[in-house]
């Protein structure tokens, strides 16, 4: 740390040479670990094509658990500054909670630079209802619409569906062109297929109570991404709203993408990759230190 703070490399080599250096070796400290979230998240296979494609991480370790077990960890460790590497994204509550984290650079690209949430409908489903097609497909919001739902929910303990609708009910301004042109209807059934993660929740949720309120029967799934996009694709679904592209998803949709229609963006600036507390000094993931 004392080192650190001289800011020069020399002075860090010459000091190594010297033998046991005050500096935290990083990948020691966290037992070469990356602390990461479900084994269903397209974040988790970035992140094992990142151990793979970055030299200085073979050897690393995924742990995969949950998402509140890594907030957990996450808290722990910046309650007494220690090291954590974790998989971490936006939109998400962590970053307001935490002020201080930072994304560690990417130089090989792989969990892409900003990502986007797309909406996609199964074959048929403009046919068969194009009144939910069509508010579907003109359902668009912002990183801080979602985002704010997210926080609220974290904050106050509130079940974010129970957010989400609240948030429908205060912003009929954002939700009026979601609805242009579409139809009132009786009861028709509709199922979004969406992932287990908070953003998912809320924007799952916002779209099914304006749904509810256009006369749709709504029901959310919650199921891994590999289900989500096979859902969609041979038809058990009707829509998804949280493919994110083009990295984290990028194997499902490739491999699905001939049997879904791609409805766009409903959210543009989202973002994934490995997030450290900003006491950690360093940048890159290609400063992380070789096992
Ligand atoms: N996430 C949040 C998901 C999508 C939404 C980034 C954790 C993932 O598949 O990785």
């Amino acid at each position: 740390m004392l080192l650190a703070a001289c800011g020069t490399n020399e002075a860090k080599e010459e000091s190594n040479t010297e033998g046991k250096s005050d500096e935290t070796n990083y990948g020691e400290a966290v037992d070469y670990t990356i602390t990461g979230i479900e084994p269903g998240a397209g974040i988790t296979v970035t992140t094992e094509k990142a151990i793979e494609e970055y030299d200085n991480l073979s050897g690393w370790e995924l742990e995969q658990s949950s998402t509140a077990a890594m907030v957990t960890e996450l808290e722990e460790a910046i309650s007494s500054e220690s090291p954590i590497v974790v998989t971490g994204w936006n939109p998400h509550w962590m970053f307001a909670k935490f002020a201080n984290l930072k994304y560690l650079e990417d130089p090989k690209g792989i969990y892409g630079d900003v990502e986007i949430i797309k909406s996609l409908a199964r074959k048929g489903l403009k046919e068969d209802k194009p009144n939910a097609y069509k508010l579907i497909d003109q359902f668009e919001w912002s990183v801080e619409d979602m985002e704010g739902i997210m926080y609220e929910a974290s904050e106050s303990g509130k079940e974010v569906a129970d957010v989400a609708k609240q948030w429908v009910e205060d912003n009929p301004d954002k939700t009026k062109p979601w609805t242009e042109g579409v139809e009132d209807v009786d009861g028709v059934e509709i199922e979004l297929v969406s992932t287990p993660w908070d953003s998912e929740r809320a924007s799952a949720n916002v779209v099914a109570e304006v749904l509810r309120q256009k006369g749709f029967h709504v029901t959310i799934t919650p199921v891994d991404v590999a289900v989500m996009f096979e859902a969609v694709a041979n038809g058990d679904g009707d829509a998804t709203l949280a493919a994110w592209l083009p990295a984290t998803h990028k194997d499902f949709y490739e491999k699905f993408k001939d049997d879904f229609v791609d409805l766009g963006a409903n959210l543009e600036g989202a973002k994934i990759g490995l997030v450290v507390p900003d006491y950690m000094d360093i940048d890159s993931i290609e400063d992380l230190p070789a096992k």
